[in-house]
């Protein structure tokens, strides 16, 4: 067992006997027959045919034909991981769920990271919705919050999903692209379902190009209901807050990184592994009852958000992601989450896409893993359960005794129902009355003064980012799902519209844009939290470097969470004067320049030309990154054709900088310098 975890984590608890050891152990059959020979089929002589008989080839090839389930319909690809929650202060006064009372007890919880739109092997830094899926296991039973990495969603009911999921997948003839948004038919279905302006915007932010699940924000979307033990109810929205902020990548870095399927996941089980535990705060935004009808959006309307500015967050508790799986299909592939899966003292809302997803949830991982997935061990509650539901495929649990029915004499009718007032769970009492119809509620259709106030409340970085990835995004269009698109842009911003139109040959149309001059800063990233913890510094040494002078910086980074990764002509060691020795990390053929946040630069008196070139080869796309670069002893001279202005307000310098270490942390928080002057291209190399 992995001695970072507490063992009273009742989960890591109950996995333990699951747990399967191979190694060490001689090789059997899945019967438990030892195997003599497992590269040999059994033939009729030395060149003839396989024998049926063989039951030890026909077991293996037969397993291995079955090692696949169905992947997810939507968020095939996903991570997982384990951690737990602790509570700052109860939350009796709005909720009786049991894992809201008290703040000593911690909550064993899994994580799952996913991407929407690509199949279970796509990239992992397509431009697309991130899934932030959280299972708690409360003494109470199952709470899954089936989050995502932004607040709001494209459409208002459910029974759209499968025509935006159909429009947003590869395209039905040629099946490509794979998990992207730059494609005719999405942007056919955007641009005729106004509902999705909103969500339009959010998509084309860093925000769908995360830099990594630990800074990424969680949103559950939807308005849910927190009810106390009086009964009293209060509607909520969940948000989940990353410890060291929210940065995302930027477009040409997603590009380049395209080459590494990979990154997020393994940037997760690596810092993980190394300890430095990914934390987030769970926090809650709160609406009295009465309130429901106070503001100038309908909160049952999961393409709104509730500006924090109106509706401030309490924050509630820490999330800490502490313990990687063991295997990632029994555990993560398996895990099976539900926003139907609430505790007492939680309640749905009737927003009408959640209360479609109540239905969609189980009846996908009936398809996906069968009518006993509740009992998969990453799925099962750590309180007990028991019910007189029985048998189907691959059951696990064995049930003994005689009685399988309710209202029974033999069991003395157990096992029996729990009245609310000891604790069993009773949906709260809401009053629903009107007609049956199939309509879009009047509150529900405003689609753009929303969208506005996003728009208002970006920074001109983030503007031009967002204009930038719809000219790309739609520039892999048809000239007419362009313009349909460019046509509801206009109604949100005309400034938006035209920019995008310089781009794409397409025309601003004559409609009014939404007046709301409304603004959230809450909404912007340049007004997150910014600190160097885990951040990556490439250190290029130089064979010879000044060794006492680089140990000392090296270690006072290090202290302030930096992380340091070496790099140099090759693998092995670098050595600097007075015995200083560093273990290479990278060198230039393995590294990349996208895996650190940050440069610093040593030269010596004995610089190879290949250092030279590759130096200046990563710092061209450091630079154009935005991102931190230092020079340390002659560092600077490998740099010299770059010409680059060595200032700390945008991000460059030397180590005749006052404080040389405590600047160089300071810009590496900051992390990304906007304001350089213009983009360095190799050539100047
Ligand atoms: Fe969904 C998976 C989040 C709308 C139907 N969804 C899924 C996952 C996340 C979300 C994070 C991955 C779960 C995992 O890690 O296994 N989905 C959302 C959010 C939504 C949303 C935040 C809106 C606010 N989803 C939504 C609708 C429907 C679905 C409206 C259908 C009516 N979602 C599914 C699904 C999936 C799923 C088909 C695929 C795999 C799974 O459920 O377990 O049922």
């Amino acid at each position: 067992m992995n001695e970072n975890v507490d063992s009273s984590n009742k989960k890591r608890k109950q996995l333990e006997p699951f747990i399967h050891e191979t190694e060490g152990k001689k090789m059997t059959s899945n019967e438990g027959i030892p195997i003599s020979d497992d590269e040999n089929s059994l033939t009729a002589g030395d060149r003839g045919p396989t024998l049926i008989e063989d039951f030890l080839a026909r077991e293996k090839l037969a397993h291995f034909d079955r090692e696949r389930i169905p992947e997810r319909v939507v968020h095939a690809r996903g991570y997982g991981a384990h951690g737990e929650f602790e509570l700052y202060e109860s939350l009796s006064d709005i909720t009786m769920a049991d894992f809201l009372q008290d703040p000593n007890k911690k909550t064993p919880l899994f994580v799952r990271f996913s991407q929407v739109v690509g199949s279970r092997g796509c990239n992992e830094t397509n431009r697309d919705v991130r899934g932030f899926s959280l299972k708690f296991y409360t003494d109470e039973g199952n709470f899954d919050l089936v989050a995502i990495n932004m607040p709001v969603f494209f459409i208002q009911d459910a029974i759209k999903f499968p025509d935006l999921i159909h429009s947003v997948k590869p395209e039905p003839d040629n099946e490509y692209p794979q998990g992207q948004t730059a494609h005719d038919t999405f942007w056919d279905f955007m641009g005729a379902n106004k509902e999705t302006a909103h969500m339009s915007l959010w998509i084309m932010t860093g925000r769908a190009i995360p830099k990594s699940f630990r800074t990424m924000e969680g949103f559950g979307v939807h308005t849910f209901r927190l009810v106390n033990k009086d009964g009293v109810a209060h509607f909520v929205k969940f948000h989940i807050k990353p410890m060291l902020g929210v940065h995302t990548l930027i477009w040409d870095e997603a590009q380049q990184l395209g080459a590494d399927a990979d990154y997020h996941r393994r940037d997760l089980w690596i810092n993980i592994a190394n300890g430095n535990y990914p934390e987030y705060e769970l926090a809650i935004q709160i609406i009295k009852e009465e309130d429901e009808f106070a503001f100038d959006f309908d909160i049952l309307d999961p393409t709104k958000l509730w500006p924090e500015e109106d509706v401030p967050l309490r924050k509630i508790g820490k999330i800490t992601i502490n313990r990687n799986v063991d295997n990632a299909f029994a555990e993560t592939e398996q895990s099976a989450f539900h926003p139907g899966n609430i505790v007492r003292g939680i309640d749905f809302s009737n927003d009408p896409l959640l209360q479609g997803r109540l239905f969609s949830y189980t009846d996908t991982q009936q398809a996906r893993l069968g009518p006993n997935h509740q009992q998969l061990p990453i799925n099962r509650p750590v309180c007990p359960f028991a019910n007189n539901q029985r048998d189907g495929a691959s059951r696990l649990i064995i049930d003994r005794g005689k009685v399988s029915y309710h209202r029974n004499g033999l069991a003395n009718n157990t096992p029996y129902p729990v009245p609310g007032t000891q604790g069993g769970f009773v949906t709260y009492p809401s009053t629903v009355e009107g007609r049956k119809v199939r309509q879009t509620a009047p509150s529900f259709k405003d689609h753009y003064s929303q969208a506005r106030m996003f728009w208002n409340s970006m920074s001109d970085v983030e503007k031009q980012q967002i204009i930038g990835a719809f000219c790309f995004e739609l520039g892999k269009c048809r000239p007419f799902v362009r313009q349909g698109m460019v046509n509801v842009l206009a109604h949100i911003s005309h400034d938006l519209a035209r920019n995008v139109s310089k781009e794409l040959g397409t025309t601003v149309p004559d409609v009014p844009e939404s007046t709301v001059t409304k603004s959230s800063p809450a909404l912007s990233l340049m007004n997150t939290t910014f600190v160097p913890d885990t951040l990556r510094v490439g250190v290029f040494l130089a064979e010879g470097f000044d060794g006492p002078s680089v140990k000392k910086l090296l270690d006072t980074l290090v202290k302030a969470k930096l992380q340091m990764v070496i790099v140099h002509d090759r693998l092995g060691t670098v050595t600097g004067t007075e015995g200083v020795q560093y273990e290479v990390d990278d060198s230039f053929l393995t590294g990349s320049s996208l895996t650190y946040d940050g440069v610093l630069i040593v030269g010596s008196g004995n610089i190879t030309p290949y250092f030279t070139y590759e130096v200046q080869k990563y710092t061209v796309n450091i630079y154009n990154h935005f991102k931190p670069i230092a020079t340390m002893q002659n560092g600077e001279a490998v740099l010299e054709p770059l010409n680059l202005v060595y200032d700390n307000r945008i991000g460059i310098m030397n180590d005749s900088s006052p404080d040389f270490a405590k600047s160089f942390i300071d810009i590496m928080a900051q992390q990304r310098f906007w304001d350089r002057p213009s983009y360095l291209y190799p050539s100047s190399i």
